[in-house]
Protein backbone atom coordinates (compact mmCIF):
# COMPACT_ATOMS: atom_id res chain seq x y z
CA UNK A 1 0.00 0.00 0.00
CA UNK A 2 1.39 3.96 -0.85
CA UNK A 3 -0.59 6.61 0.50
CA UNK A 4 -0.02 10.18 -0.37
CA UNK A 5 -0.84 12.72 2.35
CA UNK A 6 -1.35 15.69 0.58
CA UNK A 7 0.17 18.72 1.40
CA UNK A 8 2.36 16.54 3.94
CA UNK A 9 5.64 16.36 1.64
CA UNK A 10 6.08 12.69 2.09
CA UNK A 11 4.83 9.14 1.44
CA UNK A 12 4.16 6.11 3.69
CA UNK A 13 4.39 2.67 2.09
CA UNK A 14 3.56 -0.16 4.29
CA UNK A 15 5.29 -3.03 2.65
CA UNK A 16 4.92 -5.97 5.93
CA UNK A 17 2.88 -6.79 8.44
CA UNK A 18 4.12 -4.28 11.36
CA UNK A 19 6.94 -2.97 9.14
CA UNK A 20 6.68 0.41 7.19
CA UNK A 21 9.33 2.02 4.87
CA UNK A 22 8.80 5.79 4.89
CA UNK A 23 10.19 8.38 1.80
CA UNK A 24 10.67 11.99 2.78
CA UNK A 25 11.06 14.00 0.68
CA UNK A 26 11.58 17.22 2.64
CA UNK A 27 15.00 18.27 4.37
CA UNK A 28 15.08 20.12 7.53
CA UNK A 29 17.90 19.33 10.45
CA UNK A 30 18.08 15.81 11.96
CA UNK A 31 17.12 17.98 15.27
CA UNK A 32 14.18 18.69 14.52
CA UNK A 33 12.83 15.39 13.25
CA UNK A 34 12.50 13.62 16.82
CA UNK A 35 10.21 16.95 18.15
CA UNK A 36 8.43 16.29 15.55
CA UNK A 37 7.28 13.04 15.75
CA UNK A 38 6.82 13.27 19.51
CA UNK A 39 7.07 10.88 22.20
CA UNK A 40 6.22 7.73 21.08
CA UNK A 41 8.69 7.57 18.29
CA UNK A 42 12.37 7.66 18.61
CA UNK A 43 15.39 8.34 16.20
CA UNK A 44 17.73 5.64 16.59
CA UNK A 45 20.20 6.45 13.41
CA UNK A 46 21.41 9.50 11.47
CA UNK A 47 23.32 7.35 9.48
CA UNK A 48 22.27 6.20 5.92
CA UNK A 49 22.57 7.72 2.77
CA UNK A 50 20.91 10.51 1.45
CA UNK A 51 19.58 11.29 -2.16
CA UNK A 52 19.62 14.74 -3.25
CA UNK A 53 16.46 15.88 -1.98
CA UNK A 54 15.25 12.55 -0.60
CA UNK A 55 15.85 10.34 2.54
CA UNK A 56 14.75 7.32 3.04
CA UNK A 57 14.19 5.89 6.47
CA UNK A 58 13.38 2.47 7.96
CA UNK A 59 10.74 2.33 10.46
CA UNK A 60 9.88 0.38 12.73
CA UNK A 61 5.95 1.01 14.00
CA UNK A 62 3.50 -0.30 16.41
CA UNK A 63 -0.04 0.66 16.18
CA UNK A 64 -1.54 2.62 18.98
CA UNK A 65 -4.96 3.15 17.94
CA UNK A 66 -4.69 6.29 15.65
CA UNK A 67 -1.32 7.25 15.95
CA UNK A 68 1.84 4.79 16.24
CA UNK A 69 4.43 4.36 18.34
CA UNK A 70 8.34 2.66 17.43
CA UNK A 71 11.36 2.75 16.55
CA UNK A 72 12.33 5.50 13.17
CA UNK A 73 15.88 5.63 11.73
CA UNK A 74 16.35 8.64 9.94
CA UNK A 75 18.50 10.30 7.39
CA UNK A 76 17.44 13.32 6.78
CA UNK A 77 15.52 15.60 9.14
CA UNK A 78 11.86 16.15 7.53
CA UNK A 79 9.13 18.87 8.64
CA UNK A 80 5.34 18.97 9.39
CA UNK A 81 5.00 15.61 9.88
CA UNK A 82 2.13 14.73 12.45
CA UNK A 83 2.00 11.13 13.72
CA UNK A 84 -0.24 12.35 16.26
CA UNK A 85 -3.98 11.53 15.61
CA UNK A 86 -3.15 10.42 12.44
CA UNK A 87 -5.11 7.68 10.90
CA UNK A 88 -2.75 7.08 8.78
CA UNK A 89 -2.14 3.46 9.06
CA UNK A 90 -2.95 0.41 10.25
CA UNK A 91 -0.13 -1.59 11.47
CA UNK A 92 -1.33 -5.18 11.85
CA UNK A 93 -0.08 -7.17 15.02
CA UNK A 94 3.72 -6.69 15.37
CA UNK A 95 5.46 -9.70 13.88
CA UNK A 96 9.29 -8.44 15.25
CA UNK A 97 9.58 -10.32 18.10
CA UNK A 98 12.26 -8.53 20.74
CA UNK A 99 13.47 -5.05 18.61
CA UNK A 100 13.38 -2.25 20.42
CA UNK A 101 14.95 1.04 20.56
CA UNK A 102 17.21 -0.49 23.92
CA UNK A 103 18.41 -3.44 20.99
CA UNK A 104 19.19 -0.96 18.36
CA UNK A 105 21.32 1.01 20.47
CA UNK A 106 22.98 -2.06 21.89
CA UNK A 107 23.92 -3.31 18.19
CA UNK A 108 25.14 -0.16 16.96
CA UNK A 109 27.13 0.29 20.37
CA UNK A 110 28.61 -3.32 20.55
CA UNK A 111 28.16 -5.08 17.00
CA UNK A 112 26.19 -8.04 18.67
CA UNK A 113 22.99 -8.58 20.39
CA UNK A 114 20.84 -11.86 20.90
CA UNK A 115 17.40 -12.10 20.40
CA UNK A 116 15.08 -15.06 21.69
CA UNK A 117 12.60 -16.74 19.40
CA UNK A 118 13.28 -15.59 15.99
CA UNK A 119 12.17 -18.27 14.75
CA UNK A 120 9.17 -20.23 15.83
CA UNK A 121 9.14 -23.94 16.58
CA UNK A 122 7.62 -24.80 13.31
CA UNK A 123 10.57 -22.58 11.85
CA UNK A 124 12.87 -24.07 13.39
CA UNK A 125 11.73 -27.46 12.32
CA UNK A 126 12.26 -26.37 8.79
CA UNK A 127 15.59 -25.30 9.18
CA UNK A 128 16.83 -28.93 10.93
CA UNK A 129 15.26 -30.52 7.86
CA UNK A 130 16.85 -27.56 5.77
CA UNK A 131 20.73 -28.17 7.48
CA UNK A 132 20.14 -31.93 7.39
CA UNK A 133 19.51 -32.10 4.07
CA UNK A 134 22.98 -30.14 3.03
CA UNK A 135 24.50 -32.72 5.35
CA UNK A 136 23.11 -35.63 3.74
CA UNK A 137 24.35 -33.87 0.20
CA UNK A 138 26.92 -31.25 0.77
CA UNK A 139 27.15 -29.01 -2.15
CA UNK A 140 30.55 -27.65 -4.00
CA UNK A 141 31.49 -25.30 -1.07
CA UNK A 142 31.15 -28.03 1.79
CA UNK A 143 34.47 -28.76 3.90
CA UNK A 144 35.07 -30.47 7.09
CA UNK A 145 36.74 -27.78 8.98
CA UNK A 146 38.21 -30.33 12.06
CA UNK A 147 41.16 -32.60 11.91
CA UNK A 148 40.40 -36.16 10.87
CA UNK A 149 41.37 -37.50 14.45
CA UNK A 150 38.68 -35.34 16.18
CA UNK A 151 36.16 -37.03 18.46
CA UNK A 152 33.78 -35.06 16.62
CA UNK A 153 33.56 -33.05 13.55
CA UNK A 154 32.77 -29.55 12.35
CA UNK A 155 30.98 -29.34 8.92
CA UNK A 156 30.37 -26.39 6.90
CA UNK A 157 28.74 -25.41 3.93
CA UNK A 158 27.75 -22.09 2.13
CA UNK A 159 25.05 -20.62 -0.42
CA UNK A 160 22.71 -23.61 -0.58
CA UNK A 161 19.49 -21.78 0.24
CA UNK A 162 19.04 -21.65 -3.97
CA UNK A 163 18.63 -25.24 -3.93
CA UNK A 164 17.62 -26.36 0.04
CA UNK A 165 13.82 -24.73 -0.50
CA UNK A 166 13.70 -24.88 3.30
CA UNK A 167 17.04 -22.49 3.47
CA UNK A 168 15.57 -19.92 1.00
CA UNK A 169 12.11 -19.61 2.36
CA UNK A 170 13.42 -18.47 6.01
CA UNK A 171 16.43 -16.57 4.47
CA UNK A 172 13.58 -14.50 3.20
CA UNK A 173 10.47 -15.04 4.76
CA UNK A 174 11.60 -15.51 8.98
CA UNK A 175 11.54 -12.81 10.63
CA UNK A 176 15.28 -12.52 10.42
CA UNK A 177 15.44 -10.06 7.11
CA UNK A 178 13.20 -7.48 9.09
CA UNK A 179 15.15 -7.61 12.29
CA UNK A 180 18.69 -7.22 10.23
CA UNK A 181 17.39 -4.06 8.72
CA UNK A 182 16.23 -2.74 12.08
CA UNK A 183 19.54 -3.40 13.48
CA UNK A 184 21.46 -1.73 10.90
CA UNK A 185 18.43 1.07 10.51
CA UNK A 186 18.77 0.56 6.83
CA UNK A 187 15.45 0.84 4.19
CA UNK A 188 16.68 -1.93 2.43
CA UNK A 189 18.66 -5.79 2.65
CA UNK A 190 19.80 -7.92 0.45
CA UNK A 191 20.17 -12.07 1.44
CA UNK A 192 23.81 -12.14 0.69
CA UNK A 193 24.73 -16.05 2.37
CA UNK A 194 23.23 -18.60 4.03
CA UNK A 195 26.38 -20.31 6.09
CA UNK A 196 25.91 -24.34 7.57
CA UNK A 197 27.55 -24.86 10.87
CA UNK A 198 27.25 -27.97 12.66
CA UNK A 199 29.43 -29.21 15.36
CA UNK A 200 28.96 -32.97 16.29
CA UNK A 201 29.02 -33.98 20.03
CA UNK A 202 32.11 -34.20 21.44
CA UNK A 203 33.90 -31.87 18.69
CA UNK A 204 37.45 -30.50 19.96
CA UNK A 205 37.90 -28.13 17.24
CA UNK A 206 37.84 -24.48 18.35
CA UNK A 207 36.83 -22.13 15.33
CA UNK A 208 39.54 -19.51 15.59
CA UNK A 209 39.14 -15.93 16.32
CA UNK A 210 37.96 -13.89 13.26
CA UNK A 211 35.80 -11.02 11.53
CA UNK A 212 33.51 -12.09 8.44
CA UNK A 213 34.24 -9.31 6.36
CA UNK A 214 37.74 -9.53 5.32
CA UNK A 215 36.88 -13.02 3.58
CA UNK A 216 34.08 -11.32 1.62
CA UNK A 217 33.91 -9.61 -2.18
CA UNK A 218 31.57 -6.61 -0.45
CA UNK A 219 32.12 -3.72 1.13
CA UNK A 220 29.67 -2.21 2.96
CA UNK A 221 27.64 -3.07 5.97
CA UNK A 222 26.64 -6.75 6.80
CA UNK A 223 24.76 -8.67 9.81
CA UNK A 224 24.89 -12.45 10.26
CA UNK A 225 21.97 -14.10 12.09
CA UNK A 226 23.59 -17.06 13.73
CA UNK A 227 20.44 -19.85 14.78
CA UNK A 228 21.04 -23.08 16.27
CA UNK A 229 18.25 -25.68 15.56
CA UNK A 230 19.45 -27.49 18.47
CA UNK A 231 19.91 -26.51 22.50
CA UNK A 232 23.15 -24.79 22.77
CA UNK A 233 24.76 -24.45 26.31
CA UNK A 234 26.59 -21.02 27.60
CA UNK A 235 30.08 -22.98 27.28
CA UNK A 236 28.84 -24.01 23.50
CA UNK A 237 28.25 -21.04 22.42
CA UNK A 238 29.49 -18.66 20.03
CA UNK A 239 31.65 -15.98 21.39
CA UNK A 240 31.74 -12.32 20.12
CA UNK A 241 33.64 -9.15 21.05
CA UNK A 242 31.63 -6.50 21.60
CA UNK A 243 33.04 -2.98 20.36
CA UNK A 244 34.71 -5.04 17.64
CA UNK A 245 32.79 -4.17 15.15
CA UNK A 246 34.52 -0.37 14.28
CA UNK A 247 37.44 -1.80 12.91
CA UNK A 248 39.57 -2.29 11.78
CA UNK A 249 40.05 -5.11 9.06
CA UNK A 250 41.94 -7.73 10.91
CA UNK A 251 44.07 -10.54 8.86
CA UNK A 252 41.92 -13.33 7.84
CA UNK A 253 43.95 -16.72 8.03
CA UNK A 254 42.54 -20.39 7.02
CA UNK A 255 40.56 -22.10 10.22
CA UNK A 256 43.03 -25.00 10.47
CA UNK A 257 46.11 -23.89 9.11
CA UNK A 258 46.03 -20.07 9.86
CA UNK A 259 47.24 -19.55 6.06
CA UNK A 260 47.09 -16.06 4.71
CA UNK A 261 45.08 -17.24 1.51
CA UNK A 262 43.00 -13.90 0.71
CA UNK A 263 44.72 -10.45 1.76
CA UNK A 264 48.70 -10.52 1.42
CA UNK A 265 50.57 -11.18 4.56
CA UNK A 266 51.76 -8.07 6.89
CA UNK A 267 48.79 -5.92 4.35
CA UNK A 268 45.95 -6.04 7.92
CA UNK A 269 46.72 -5.59 11.70
CA UNK A 270 46.38 -9.48 13.42
CA UNK A 271 44.26 -10.33 15.49
CA UNK A 272 45.22 -10.20 18.74
CA UNK A 273 45.68 -13.20 21.11
CA UNK A 274 42.24 -13.46 22.50
CA UNK A 275 42.76 -16.73 24.61
CA UNK A 276 45.71 -15.84 26.49
CA UNK A 277 44.51 -12.67 28.15
CA UNK A 278 40.31 -13.37 27.78
CA UNK A 279 39.37 -11.14 30.61
CA UNK A 280 41.23 -8.04 28.84
CA UNK A 281 38.38 -8.22 25.77
CA UNK A 282 34.44 -7.95 26.24
CA UNK A 283 33.50 -11.45 24.99
CA UNK A 284 29.72 -12.10 24.92
CA UNK A 285 28.12 -15.17 24.92
CA UNK A 286 24.75 -16.75 25.83
CA UNK A 287 23.05 -20.07 26.38
CA UNK A 288 20.41 -20.71 23.58
CA UNK A 289 17.51 -22.47 23.16
CA UNK A 290 16.58 -23.53 19.47
CA UNK A 291 15.08 -20.62 17.30
CA UNK A 292 16.99 -18.07 18.90
CA UNK A 293 19.46 -15.83 17.56
CA UNK A 294 22.60 -13.97 17.82
CA UNK A 295 22.76 -10.82 15.03
CA UNK A 296 26.55 -9.75 14.52
CA UNK A 297 28.02 -7.03 12.62
CA UNK A 298 30.19 -8.67 9.66
CA UNK A 299 33.25 -6.74 11.56
CA UNK A 300 32.56 -8.42 15.10
CA UNK A 301 35.45 -10.58 15.97
CA UNK A 302 33.82 -13.62 17.01
CA UNK A 303 35.13 -17.57 17.57
CA UNK A 304 33.47 -20.47 19.01
CA UNK A 305 34.77 -23.22 21.34
CA UNK A 306 34.21 -27.05 20.47
CA UNK A 307 31.16 -28.92 21.25
CA UNK A 308 32.76 -31.13 24.42
CA UNK A 309 28.41 -31.86 24.52
CA UNK A 310 26.37 -35.23 23.98
CA UNK A 311 24.00 -33.43 21.68
CA UNK A 312 25.04 -31.96 18.28
CA UNK A 313 25.18 -27.91 17.55
CA UNK A 314 23.09 -27.44 14.23
CA UNK A 315 23.19 -24.14 13.32
CA UNK A 316 22.17 -21.80 10.02
CA UNK A 317 23.33 -18.66 9.54
CA UNK A 318 21.72 -16.43 7.78
CA UNK A 319 23.98 -13.40 6.54
CA UNK A 320 22.44 -9.76 5.04
CA UNK A 321 23.79 -7.34 3.26
CA UNK A 322 22.33 -3.10 4.09
CA UNK A 323 21.07 -0.36 1.34
CA UNK A 324 25.31 0.63 0.92
CA UNK A 325 27.14 -2.82 0.69
CA UNK A 326 28.79 -2.56 -2.93
CA UNK A 327 30.38 -5.69 -4.98
CA UNK A 328 34.08 -5.58 -4.10
CA UNK A 329 35.87 -8.27 -6.49
CA UNK A 330 38.93 -9.39 -4.80
CA UNK A 331 42.33 -10.74 -6.67
CA UNK A 332 41.92 -14.08 -4.62
CA UNK A 333 39.59 -16.57 -4.37
CA UNK A 334 36.78 -14.91 -1.54
CA UNK A 335 34.98 -16.79 1.06
CA UNK A 336 32.43 -17.89 -0.26
CA UNK A 337 33.39 -18.01 -3.69
CA UNK A 338 30.91 -16.76 -6.55
CA UNK A 339 32.01 -18.32 -9.11
CA UNK A 340 32.06 -16.10 -12.30
CA UNK A 341 30.12 -13.46 -10.46
CA UNK A 342 33.08 -10.59 -11.67
CA UNK A 343 32.12 -11.09 -14.99
CA UNK A 344 28.32 -10.07 -14.54
CA UNK A 345 28.90 -7.70 -11.57
CA UNK A 346 31.03 -4.07 -11.83
CA UNK A 347 33.46 -3.26 -9.25
CA UNK A 348 32.06 -1.14 -6.71
CA UNK A 349 28.22 -1.62 -8.31
CA UNK A 350 25.11 -2.88 -6.02
CA UNK A 351 25.19 -6.22 -5.45
CA UNK A 352 21.89 -6.25 -8.00
CA UNK A 353 21.83 -9.69 -9.00
CA UNK A 354 19.69 -13.14 -8.61
CA UNK A 355 22.38 -14.03 -6.12
CA UNK A 356 21.87 -11.28 -3.35
CA UNK A 357 17.67 -10.59 -3.83
CA UNK A 358 16.49 -7.55 -2.11
CA UNK A 359 14.16 -9.33 1.25
CA UNK A 360 13.46 -6.75 3.08
CA UNK A 361 11.15 -4.66 2.53
CA UNK A 362 8.92 -8.25 1.71
CA UNK A 363 7.00 -8.12 -0.97
O1 LIG B 1 29.60 -21.67 14.32
C1 LIG B 1 30.81 -21.50 14.50
O2 LIG B 1 31.52 -22.30 15.11
C2 LIG B 1 31.47 -20.28 13.97
C3 LIG B 1 30.50 -19.34 13.32
C4 LIG B 1 31.13 -18.31 12.50
O3 LIG B 1 32.33 -18.12 12.46
C5 LIG B 1 30.25 -17.46 11.71
O4 LIG B 1 29.04 -17.65 11.75
O5 LIG B 1 30.77 -16.56 11.02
Amino acid sequence: MSTNFGKSLWRLAVRAPGVVALRFSARAPLESLASELGPQVHVVDAGLATEPGAATVAAWVESHGRGCAGVVAAAGGISGLAFGGQPWVTVRAMDLVGVDQKLVAAFAADGVVCVRGVLNPDEVAVAARGIDTVLASPGPLALVASDADDPGAFTEDFCRWRDVPEIGELARHSRAPAIAAALMATPEVRFYHDHVLVKEGGTTQRTPWHQDQPYYNVDGRGVSAWIPVDPVPEAGCLELVAGSHVGPWLMPRTFLLGEARWFPEGSLAELPDIEADRAAFDIRRFGLAPGDAIFFDFLTVHGAPGFPFAGRRRVLSLRYLSAGARHAPRKWRTSPHFEGLDRELAAGGALDHPLFPVVWPGN
